[in-house]
């Protein structure tokens, strides 16, 4: 019996009595008690029987218990699909429905919201609340701590995680066993990860940057996580002293470095500092080396691909660059219209293959068709240029995409709803520059011809539909939108207009 990732991150911990988490209550989690934990949540989902293929859609608190359901899946088989916690019902009810998920577990608060779209999708609902109680901790309660597991081939889809499109329409990446299992083995050898190694984790871990980057890393080395519910800038400083090394977006290093509290000492003992999601500023790298002499590790993934570059471990790490190429990935430079590769150091988009990249997108042939090459080259959308020295740098995006504290907005998604608001005649969303998250949501909106608009009631309906990082932080209004000949917005001119609207 095989089942590639379950028997490489999580078989041979049985039995080590080593610390794995560390919880912000002073409780520690063996690697071993963890095990026995995440054999309830199987044999749960075999009482409950989800089969071996079938999607379980989690929205729910980071926890202990949750990641143990994350084990669960990878043992049982099933497919774990994992859901923003700030996602509203109206967003929610799409995932389910998509998904065909069988299984759906929600945070005890909203059951009754849930329970519309479980009944809806004739899916079953259990609840998981951020201290480990709910309906489906109470039946895992009852189960035996062993299950037997069940086998899987490296290509069958272990992660389906949801990424938002130029459309409007989230897609779902689907995840092999493969692909998750190489991108640990390459990132855990490139960052020098071992047994020793204690990681702050306080990332959620509802995306890939906190489940695959970060957990499935420390759960192939071996080490322990520091595991905060949250990132919360007192606890993160309080914490930091017991850790080796700290993952985390761009906001959370530029936030520390704004910290007095935050000094070479309180530094001093650690290993590494990894950023990625977003663009870390080559100020913000500076500032981090002269404040604390530790020079940030930047990387560059995403959410089909996990991890395509890193900037060395040993060797110079190049601000404003994301490095190379890991191990076995191949990246290179191609004209947005034709396709064909450029020539050294000119821009264009970056295309990446690789054991990392994803298998498609869920039940979307055609837009897997658009994106993932035959030859297996997936198309990023990421404007890009390679350096003389082979440093992949991140120019900018092909893409009409949004990066607020690590979070993607695809403007298109705010748009429709915009337009579907009383009286908006049209609407264009950008992203300005923001102290804290890098950019920000900024939307203009055109009224109706001889209609006023009610901005509050728009901005309460955004409140209750979208999820609070893809509202828009300010609504504009302007008589017409700035169209080139064609018709086309030119969001550029926006973009400038808007330039200063955070600061
Ligand atoms: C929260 N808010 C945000 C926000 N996060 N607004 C814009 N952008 C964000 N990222 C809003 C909430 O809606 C709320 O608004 C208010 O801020 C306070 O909420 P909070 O939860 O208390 O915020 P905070 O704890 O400060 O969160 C900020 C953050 C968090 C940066 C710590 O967003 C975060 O952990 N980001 C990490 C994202 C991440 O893991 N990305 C990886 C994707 S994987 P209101 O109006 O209700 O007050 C990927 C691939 C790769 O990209 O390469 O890794
Ligand atoms: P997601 O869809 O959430 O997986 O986000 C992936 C996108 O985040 C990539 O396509 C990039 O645009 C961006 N991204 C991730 N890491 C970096 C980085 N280090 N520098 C610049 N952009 C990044």
């Amino acid at each position: 019996m095989t089942n590639p990732l379950f028997d490489a991150l999580f078989a041979p911990h049985a039995g080590r009595d080593t610390a794995f988490l560390y919880l912000q209550d002073g409780q520690t989690i063996s690697h071993a008690a963890f095990l026995a934990e995440a054999a309830k949540y199987a044999n749960t989902l075999d009482a409950l029987d989800v089969q071996a293929g079938d999607r379980v859609a989690v929205h729910v608190q980071k926890s202990a218990q949750a990641l143990a359901l994350y084990a669960a899946c990878v043992q049982a088989g099933a497919i774990f699909l994992p859901l923003n916690t700030a996602y509203t019902a109206t967003e929610l009810d799409y995932f389910v429905t998509d998904s065909g998920a069988a299984l759906f577990v929600c945070d005890p608060a909203e059951i009754a919201e849930m329970t519309l779209i479980a009944k809806a999708n004739g899916c079953h609902l259990y609840t998981l609340a951020g201290d480990g109680s709910g309906t489906l901790a109470d039946m895992a309660a009852t189960q035996k701590a062993q299950f037997a597991t069940v086998a899987r081939n490296a290509d069958d889809i272990a992660a389906l995680l949801y990424t938002s499109g130029t459309t409007g329409r989230s897609k779902g990446a689907m995840l092999t066993q493969a692909n998750l299992l190489s991108n640990a083995e390459a990132l855990v050898d490139c960052w020098r990860f071992t047994s020793d190694d204690v990681l702050l984790h306080a990332l959620p871990i509802f995306h890939s940057h906190g489940l695959f980057v970060a957990t499935n890393v420390m759960l192939l080395a071996g080490g322990a996580m520091i595991f905060l519910p949250k990132f919360d800038q007192d606890t993160v400083i309080e914490r930091l002293g017991d850790a080796t090394t700290m993952m985390g977006v761009p906001t959370f290093y530029t936030r520390l470095l704004n910290d007095a509290r935050f000094t070479p000492e309180l530094t001093g003992h650690m290993r590494l500092f990894i950023s990625g999601s977003a663009p870390l500023l080559a100020e913000t790298h500076e500032r981090f080396e002269d404040r604390t002499g530790h020079r940030i590790l930047e990387r560059y993934g995403m959410t089909e691909t996990s991890m395509n570059t890193s900037n060395p471990y040993d060797g110079e790490r190049r601000a404003g660059t994301v490095g190379f190429p890991l191990p076995g990935v191949e990246a290179k430079v191609c004209d947005p219209v034709s396709g064909a590769e450029l020539a050294q150091g000119e821009i264009g988009v970056l295309e990446v293959r690789g054991p990392n990249v994803f298998k498609g997108y869920w039940q979307m042939p055609d837009k897997t068709k658009a994106e993932l090459r035959d030859d297996g080259f997936f198309i990023t959308g990421d404007l890009s240029r390679i350096d003389e020295a082979g440093y992949v740098q991140i120019v900018g995006r092909g893409k009409d995409l949004i990066i607020s504290g690590g979070y993607n907005i695809y403007p298109k998604e705010v748009e429709v709803f915009l337009d579907a608001q009383d009286g908006v005649l049209e609407s264009a969303v950008i992203g300005a520059p923001h102290p804290d998250f890098g950019e920000s949501v900024v939307a203009v909106v055109i009224a109706e011809p001889g209609k006023t608009l009610n901005l509050t009631a728009i901005a309460a309906a955004a409140t209750r539909d979208l999820a609070g990082f893809k509202r828009p932080r300010r609504l504009e209004v302007l008589d017409a939108l700035p169209r080139n000949t064609m018709g086309k917005v030119q969001k550029n001119q926006l973009r400038d207009r808007y330039a200063e609207i955070f600061n």
